[in-house]
């Protein structure tokens, strides 16, 4: 038996409106207990609004002027009746509402209920119900695409179309086994090996999106660095369309990293603005050059600032030899001013799709740096349209497993191994692609996902 739950579903703090969720049994009759409006809500229809005032029942006192939505199951998320009520107040009287409904009976959701309710009622599957969660915390709009893909379902998709094949595979192997003299299909070693290359050839494929999918996600961890006052901190800014970072044209300006997340032409960047590396005998500075040094270290990509006006600084062509086997681009800032510096030198060093020209102070060449960022990251192609990208930690595990299993089909009917030895390794892959898609999930799996979720999803 299930009971009724509610939660605030909106993010904390100050916001416009606020809304709460009720799902369960007894959602629409609670609410009505404390919503006073021209109706009665266990008579309206589903999927309509209604205006009136939550109030106190024992006194009549008004809390607050809401809106209350009824969605009836199986027509909602959770498949049981749903009710939402938006207040427009803060978050005080959001949370003496909130009480009003506890009051009644209800019990309050624990973090990710709704969802979980949503997959154990069978509305979504486990793929959908961790996009959920990516969903909430997508930080860029690409990011959110994907995870919107996948609430729709186009991994667990392709998970099951993989499966039904691996199923297929098995039947005719148990056909081969059972019935031996049936003359169904000749059973050959070399089709099962050819089956299975390629189910192996589609786990690549899904786990070699895994790479951009944690990229687009998280974000391209991008630090800038370069002698000072070349105009890093102008870059950070002008990406960011803010002045968040101090610039001056005293070197030696910025003295600790600043962070900053910003989306160039779709591509997600946390971007990290740097203290100019040199010697210095200010200590401040030093400890600003060692965080420098240590960004480096470990961004995802690095953007070598370097001042176009000036000659090459032995510093510079070190930073190069430093950068130039990773993810990097020479960045040639202030292109609004005359050469000064040895083109030739970096030429040699890096190629033309890695060196950008740019005058940060006459907004130039950000649109051409965005280019060149995504022919590092995506081979120039970033298009998510039709591309599913796997970006969960658990289902890289699972689909790594998977390939495994189907590895060693393959390396056992190379060796002509019996086939029901080959069946065992085919029936695991078929079985870690079931977790993947929830269908054979223990409840301690289903719990430790869910607890993932913020409070009111
Ligand atoms: N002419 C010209 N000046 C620029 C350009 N970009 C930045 N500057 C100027 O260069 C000076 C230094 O800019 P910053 O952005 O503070 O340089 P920085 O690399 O962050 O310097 P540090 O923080 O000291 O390491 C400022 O006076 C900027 O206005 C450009 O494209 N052209
Ligand atoms: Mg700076």
């Amino acid at each position: 038996m299930t009971d009724t739950i509610a939660a605030i579903s909106t993010p904390a703090g100050e916001g416009g409106i606020a809304v709460i969720r009720v799902s369960g049994p007894d959602s629409i009759m609670t609410t009505d207990r404390i919503f006073s409006f021209k109706g009665s809500l266990p008579d309206v229809a589903s999927h309509t609004v209604h205006y009136g005032h939550i109030i106190q029942p024992s006194t009549g006192e008004r809390i607050e002027e809401v809106l209350v939505t009824v969605m009836r199951g199986p027509r909602s998320f959770t498949t049981e009746d749903v009710v939402e009520i938006s207040c427009h107040g803060g978050i005080i009287s959001v949370k003496k509402v909130l009480n009003l409904v506890l009051e009644q009976g209800v019990r309050l959701a624990e973090p990710g209920e709704f969802t979980k309710r949503a997959f154990l009622n069978g509305r979504i599957d486990l793929t959908q119900a961790e996009a959920v969660i990516d969903l909430i915390r997508a930080k860029s709009d690409r990011a959110f695409k994907i995870a919107l893909k996948q609430v729709e379902g186009t991994l667990s998709k392709q998970v099951k179309e993989l499966r039904y094949r691996l199923v297929e595979l098995m039947a005719h192997i148990e056909v081969n086994i059972d019935y031996p003299e049936h003359d169904v299909e000749e059973l050959t070693n070399a089709y099962i090996k050819d089956k299975c290359t390629t189910a192996i050839g589609d786990l690549d494929r899904l786990l070699r999106s895994a790479e951009q999918g944690k990229i687009l996600r998280e974000g391209i961890v991008t630090a800038i660095v370069g002698r000072p006052n070349v105009g890093k901190s102008s870059l950070l800014n002008a990406l960011a369309q803010d002045n968040k970072a101090i610039v001056t044209d005293i070197p030696g300006t910025t003295r600790d990293v600043i962070e900053e997340y910003v989306n160039l032409n779709g591509i997600p960047l946390k971007l990290l603005d740097t203290a100019g590396l040199r010697e210095t005998e200010d200590i401040v500075e030093r400890i600003g050059v060692e965080r420098s040094r240590s960004a480096l270290g470990d961004a995802d990509l690095i953007l070598l600032v370097i001042n176009r006006n000036e000659p090459l600084h032995e510093d510079e062509k070190q930073l190069m030899e430093q950068v130039r086997d990773k993810q990097s681009i020479v960045i040639l800032n202030k292109s609004d001013l005359p050469t000064a510096a040895d083109l030739s030198y970096m030429e040699a060093r890096f190629p033309p799709e890695r060196i950008v020209l740019m005058s940060v102070k006459e907004n130039e060449g950000l649109d051409r740096l965005g280019e060149a960022i995504a022919n590092l990251f995506f081979g120039g192609q970033l298009e998510t349209n039709d591309i599913t990208y796997v970006s969960n930690v658990r289902h890289i595990h699972l689909l790594n497993k998977a390939k495994r299993s189907l590895e060693e089909a393959q390396d056992a009917a190379d060796q002509f191994v019996p086939i029901d030895m080959i069946q065992i390794d085919i029936r695991n892959a078929w079985e870690n692609l079931g977790e993947l898609v929830g269908d054979s999930v223990g409840e301690s799996l289903i719990d430790q996902i869910f607890s993932q979720f913020c409070l009111g999803k």
